[in-house]
């Protein structure tokens, strides 16, 4: 029997099937297709009704193949959101959170709203795009939306809507808005009003695993296919990741390794401490009573946007040429902080790496090979530093760290990885989100009886490979270098 995850993730989305032989996972991707944003004038939006079709397609396709599904989930990135109006309909088109509407808003938010009191309710971390600064900002701007919207919902929760018709909320997305109480366990209803939004709007979210409806009969007549159960599985896709963590022992260090990296530690209880509030880590829901402890870097962001830029300008290279590249140029000649706020919006890449290195006194990398080198080995040493940061909060220490995601397919990142934090790196798997998007589902089938059973078949149906740290030394002065770099209480 199949079930099928959606994943969509930055640049594309995923139809994922899955089916258990022998007590192993096997997936098959099924459907592939874009997820770009879209941008009109200034604003970047999510093309939302093309993701919708694309979802059907994963149907149609998986009926051709036989392969109809007996749940289906949807797992994406976190923060955006739709609002919908009192005839049901969408309002708007989705904004994406590189969009700069967030620019400056926390800061105008923190005037009145204090980010320790944010903190100690919501536990969640200081990001510019955070969905309660998303919203403010329609508040800001008077935008028309807000007296016609009625309800929020994630990007799970509205594309889960348009299959089955039923508006719900799911908690480990609701936990990145930073409007979510985690004492509670609900939204905040006076973080909600600070920034004037009602809290009619939100439900209650469900836990991952719930039953969040079927796909609504319309879509059956128009795809030729019978009802089928949408389960609400852990839909933030970092969420997602951590459920796919083949780990052995109960406490383990993961870094889910893509566009964003996103290093840290499960939990029981939520770390909102004056420290963790420094560090600027958060603490995001997770399935199964777990939270994430956890904090963002930049991730393989710089260097997408770097390897865009260049193809904009006509340089086709292959992954390996860039990768070979790197490998080329002076090891450790120029580093920057990869969570500058310099690099979080698109475009323009490679001259802001220069320019950072400018206003830091070094060396500007002029090759690509060397700009590539800078921004690997710089979030290797990242890692180390929130590796330890993570360390210190936990009060755990870790023996090596599980990388998943698609970032894994990156050698060389693994490698230095492991070299920079002196330990060893466990690679796999590289769809994370989408396989942890299928064990919620067969958790909540009685599949697998629970998340420890769901990851030792996980680490029984997926290579793992290791990296052992090489070069310690030199990683261990490079790492004096990178620290004298990077800004202690806020990165
Ligand atoms: C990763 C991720 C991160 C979140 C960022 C923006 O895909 O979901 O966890 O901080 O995207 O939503």
């Amino acid at each position: 029997m199949s079930i099928l995850a959606y994943d969509l993730g930055a640049g594309s989305g995923r139809a994922i099937i899955g089916r258990l032989t022998d007590n192993r996972i096997v997936t098959q991707e099924i459907h592939r297709f874009a997820n770009e944003p879209v941008k009109i004038g200034d604003r970047l939006h999510w093309d939302i009704l093309r993701l919708y079709h694309e979802i059907q397609q994963g149907l149609i396709i998986a009926k051709q193949e036989h392969m109809l599904p007996e749940s289906i989930g949807i797992d994406s990135w976190a923060v955006d959101y739709g609002l919908i109006g009192r005839h049901g309909e969408l309002l708007g088109n989705p904004y994406h959170y590189r969009d700069w509407h967030t620019h400056g808003v926390m800061e105008k938010v923190q005037e009145h709203l204090s980010p320790s009191a944010i903190f100690q309710t919501t536990g969640i971390q200081f990001l510019p795009f955070n969905t309660i600064y998303q919203l403010a900002s329609l508040r800001q701007s008077d935008s028309p939306l807000l007296s016609e919207a009625e309800r929020f919902l994630m990007i799970p929760d509205l594309l889960r809507y348009f299959l089955t018709g039923e508006m719900i909320n799911e908690f480990t997305n609701a936990t990145t808005t930073q409007l979510f109480n985690a004492k509670q366990g609900d939204w905040d209803r006076k973080l909600l009003s600070s920034i004037g939004i009602p809290a009619s709007w939100f439900s209650t979210p469900v836990q991952p695993g719930a039953a969040a409806g079927r796909v609504r009969s319309s879509l059956m007549v128009d795809l030729g296919i019978s009802s089928i159960p949408v389960t609400a599985v852990a839909e933030h896709d970092t969420a997602s990741a951590v459920v796919a963590v083949p780990a052995v022992s109960k406490h383990f260090a993961y870094l889910s390794c893509g566009t964003w990296s996103l290093m840290g530690t499960e939990v029981n209880e939520p770390v909102i401490t004056e420290q963790a509030m420094q560090w600027n880590f958060t603490n995001e829901g997770g399935a199964y009573g777990t939270y994430r402890l956890l904090k963002n870097i930049m991730g393989l962001w710089i260097f997408q946007e770097v390897k865009r830029e260049a193809e904009r300008e006509g340089h086709h290279y292959s992954f390996e040429q860039w990768i070979d590249d790197a490998q080329q140029a002076p090891a450790f000649a120029s580093l920057i902080d990869p969570d500058d706020v310099l690099f979080l919006h698109a475009g323009d890449m490679r001259s802001r790496i220069r320019q950072y290195c400018r206003q830091t006194g070094q060396q500007p990398p002029d090759t690509y090979g060397a700009i590539t080198r800078c921004i690997f080995e710089s979030l290797a040493l990242k890692y180390r530093y929130v590796l330890e940061l993570t360390e210190q909060l936990s009060g755990n220490t870790f023996e090596g760290l599980h990388m998943v995601g698609g970032g894994i397919q990156n050698k060389l990142l693994c490698q230095w990885s492991s070299n920079a934090i002196g330990r060893p790196v466990w690679a796999g798997p590289a769809e994370g989100s989408a396989i942890g998007n299928l064990a919620v589902q067969w958790i909540a089938q009685g599949t697998f009886k629970d998340m420890q059973e769901a990851r030792t078949v996980i680490r029984n149906s997926f290579p793992i490979d290791i990296y052992e740290p090489e070069q310690v030394q030199a990683w261990e002065e490079a790492y004096g270098q990178f620290l004298r770099l990077i800004t202690v209480s806020t990165q």
